[in-house]
């Protein structure tokens, strides 16, 4: 039961297992992971594949035969497990060059050495069969705005999307793009701090199409929105690329929990709402285990990740074939045809027709829409209960 398969398209990027428990405060608590041996270790839990930056697998400072070599080996734990690498992305943030943000960075330079770094990632990640793109911009934003009128900045940013929208087009690498919006951490403000944020940018573009979005549940918890709103939001626009699941508490530094960790509610309502439409990308969880941990309990958090979300998987079944659930959804999503009739539509006579229509204002506000009982059976059928 609730055993993870590759047909579930779980991933996990080489740097959340890889988390060597290093904090603003304190060192590191685990010794690194060599790539070759996540590889094996998430296949035998039953992962579909494992994502990466460039230097997550290759060293930014690697000669080209230290890359071959690396690159070899890893691709020989691909085949010999038959995971894939899904997505690919750029570490545009840690090296001390991006300090000031990469794509976004006011020195014309940075900005040439972020788009030529970009473009060796992509080639890396075709090479490696990534079909997804994301851009998480973690230094593209800023603490001090007295440099920048914040429209150069967002200027740069679709300067560098255009071109790498058209390289990849160019190299037939048939990449989609996933922007990843976060509010803050590690600048103090990020550009494109949210979901509708990064949705409204896609669209000046120049080609809106080859771009989407990855949201990650802690950044909409971070800035204290409603995560499976976002998401919701998202697939209605067909936006939702990919997504990052972890959690996180509300008003806290950038925690990165193993999924459902912490808002088991909230958790099971975003796997209600990727299950019901329908989502078949991949469901990346973007987490790491608790500093305190050591390798075994590293392997206890990607197995829980899994785990939780194929449980919560099952209670939407559940709460689905609830008759008492039906008939409170039922009786909550209230249907008067006549009325629906005329507002489906403009029309003149729609209009004048519904102007002319006699609503009780008092039976309207006088009816309950149980939601109190619908609130409590959900938590029954989490609770295990029902
Ligand atoms: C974070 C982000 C990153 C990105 C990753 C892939 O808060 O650090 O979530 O983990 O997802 O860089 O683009
Ligand atoms: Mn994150
Ligand atoms: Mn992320």
């Amino acid at each position: 039961m609730y055993e993870a398969k590759p047909e579930h398209h779980f991933t996990f990027g080489l740097w959340t297992v890889g988390n060597i428990g290093r904090d603003p405060f304190g060192n590191p608590t685990r010794q690194p992971l060599s790539a070759p041996y996540i590889v094996h270790k998430l296949a035998k839990l039953g992962a579909y594949g494992v994502n990466l930056h460039d230097n997550d697998l290759i060293p930014i400072d690697a000669t080209s035969g230290e890359r071959d070599q690396i690159l070899r080996d890893f691709k020989k734990a691909l085949s010999e497990t038959g995971m894939k690498v899904p997505m690919a992305t750029t570490n545009l943030f840690g090296d001390p060059a991006f300090k000031d943000g990469a794509f976004t960075n006011a020195n014309a330079r940075i900005r040439g050495y972020a788009i030529q770094k970009a473009m060796n990632a992509m080639d890396l990640g075709a090479e490696l069969g990534a079909k997804t793109y994301v851009f998480w911009g973690g230094r593209e934003g800023a603490e001090v705005d007295a440099g920048s009128n914040t429209l150069n900045a967002l200027e740069y940013m679709r300067e560098a999307m255009n071109f790498l929208a058209e390289y990849s087009e160019d190299q037939k690498y048939g990449y989609k793009f996933a922007l990843e919006p976060k509010p803050n951490e590690p600048r103090g403000d990020i550009y494109f701090p949210v979901v509708g944020a990064a949705l409204a940018f896609i669209y000046t573009l120049d080609k809106p199409d080859l771009f989407g979005l990855n949201p990650e549940v802690a950044h909409e918890t971070m800035a204290g929105l409603n995560f499976v709103h976002a998401v919701a939001q998202a697939i209605d626009a067909k936006k939702l690329f990919h997504i990052d699941l972890n959690d996180q508490k509300m008003g806290r530094f950038d925690q990165d929990l193993r999924f459902g960790a912490e808002n088991i509610k909230q958790a099971f309502l975003l796997v209600k709402l990727l299950e019901d439409t329908g989502y078949t990308g991949m469901k990346h969880f973007d987490a790491h285990a608790l500093r305190t941990e050591d390798e075994a309990g590293v392997w206890d958090f990607a197995k829980g990740c899994m785990r939780t979300y194929l449980i919560l998987a099952e209670k939407v079944k559940q709460f689905h074939a609830d008759s008492e659930i039906k008939a409170l959804l039922e009786h909550y999503h209230f249907k008067d045809p006549i009325v629906s009739g005329l507002t489906a539509k403009f029309s003149r006579d729609n209009a004048a027709n519904l102007k002319a229509h006699t609503f009780d204002r008092a039976a309207l506000g006088a009816r309950g829409p149980g939601l109190e009982r619908l609130d409590q059976l959900t938590m029954e059928v989490l609770l295990g209960t029902r």
